[in-house]
């Protein structure tokens, strides 16, 4: 991130909400503390429309320093980049990030062949950023030849750094070479898990290892827990700490920030599909045993951890073309929105966005909709960047919106942002955009 980035004034939330993330849907987030004391998030991303989690692709990464306003860093990988990965693409599942001197690590399970539930590999690329600029480096060689998903990495006090994978009943747990891309030895089976699924997660706290992951409750996966005094086990079960989300699926990680302590999960309340689904966060606690307690899953979700997150007034972008339906309508301050944006096709067009130098910039679409969900596709300098969520707006009487996504923007003032039809009927009463300079 820009170290001047501010966001723009009228994008702050003062308090969070859940899912915290709502422009395109994201699952399985893993959070971690990074050096810049800012905390992260390493995202799957569920693309609209879903194919089972066919489709999964195109990585972002969030950013915060208040828990409750959430920076997009932008999309870090998409399969497309994936040199050894399966040629349909697609399947870019639940990641997670490590960093050890000076490099960060993004680890994400992918296939390599068409037959892709029997080709899972470990990718790696790497970055010496934690939000942009990750190069593709291959898959970790010789692991076992089965369920290779959801991988995690724990670095220790001690700088050493352990793996984690598995999916259908079995865990395996090994120690990562110093090159953070290789096992030393062998990978071990984390055994004495009670009815673990899928989505390992560990983290140390007081001195104690926990192993989180989802179990098999049909349709329902429930977040467990394990701890032990070694990272690799043996681990005895605790129980069940965050119970169904409404979700097939459960997967979370947690980490501590400014203090406190936190569940990353994900559910589906945005869009009711079980392949659809939007990341939350809500505190964790601890009980004097060190036993958690059971996540009490909000809708509002958290107080700002610290100061909010500085911001600063950027000029808004009016609409200046609507077309195939579209309408623009003045307000009598002289302010134009884009209206009658609910048939396909039809589309508002922003031109002369200023994208500085080039590369990064965060975009907010202001908005109104009494819609539950509206969507709009999303064209930056014609490229389609897929539909982006419009949730339901009602704060009291006022209809109010705002949905945040960073893209990639061309050098100086010749930038063209369009959105056209999708779901629903939206007004759109204008757009910031805040390069980042980097
Ligand atoms: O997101 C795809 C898969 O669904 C993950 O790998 C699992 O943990 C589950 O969340």
């Amino acid at each position: 991130m820009g170290n001047n980035f501010k966001i723009p004034a009228q994008a702050v939330k003062p308090v969070g909400t859940n899912p915290v993330v709502t422009a395109i849907f994201t699952a399985d987030p893993s959070a971690h503390v990074w050096e810049d004391g800012r905390i992260y998030i390493y995202a799957s991303h569920d693309m609209d429309p879903a194919r089972g989690c066919d489709l999964m692709d195109r990585y972002h990464v969030y950013s915060s320093d208040d828990m409750v306003n959430w920076l997009d860093e932008g999309e870090i990988l998409r399969s497309e980049d994936v040199s050894w990965g399966r040629p349909e693409g697609g399947f870019m599942w639940a990641p997670d990030c490590a960093y050890k001197n000076g490099t960060y690590y993004f680890y994400y399970p992918h296939p390599s062949e068409s037959d892709w539930n029997n080709s899972w590999k470990i990718g790696v690329a790497t970055s010496k950023q934690p939000g942009t600029g990750f190069v593709d480096q291959g898959y970790i060689p010789g692991l076992g030849a089965f369920a290779m998903i959801d991988p995690c990495v724990f670095v220790d006090d001690d700088n050493r750094a352990y793996m984690y994978y598995g999916g259908g009943g079995r865990c395996a747990g090994g120690e990562l070479n110093e090159d953070m891309m290789s096992i030393k030895g062998d990978m071990h089976d984390m055994n004495t898990l009670e009815d673990f699924h899928e989505a390992t997660w560990v983290f140390k706290r007081n001195g104690v290892y926990y192993l989180t992951y989802s179990d098999n409750v049909h349709d329902n996966n429930q977040m467990r827990y394990a701890t032990s005094d070694n990272p690799l086990g043996p681990w005895t079960y605790r129980g069940v700490f965050l119970e169904t989300t409404g979700c097939s699926t459960s997967h979370g990680s947690v980490a501590e920030f400014k203090g406190k302590w936190y569940l990353f999960y994900h559910n589906q309340a945005i869009s009711d599909q079980g392949n659809l689904r939007s990341m939350c966060i809500d505190e964790l606690h601890f009980n004097e045993d060190g036993s958690i307690c059971t996540v009490t899953q909000t809708v509002q979700g958290l107080s700002p951890a610290g100061a909010i997150t500085e911001s600063a007034e950027y000029p808004l972008y009016q609409v200046s073309e609507v077309g195939a339906g579209g309408t623009i309508s003045v307000d009598d301050a002289g302010n134009k929105a884009a209206t009658n944006l609910a048939q396909p096709g039809a589309y508002c067009s922003f031109p002369g966005i200023d994208g500085a130098g080039g590369g990064r910039t965060a975009l907010y679409i202001y908005y109104e909709t009494r819609e539950t969900l509206a969507k709009l596709r999303l064209f930056v300098n014609g490229d389609d960047l897929s539909l982006i969520n419009l949730t339901g707006t009602k704060d009291g009487s006022e209809y109010w919106g705002c949905a945040h996504i960073t893209v990639r923007l061309n050098p100086g003032s010749d930038n063209t942002i369009k959105l056209t039809g999708g779901q629903g009927e939206v007004r759109v009463s204008g757009i910031t955009a805040v390069p980042f300079n980097d």
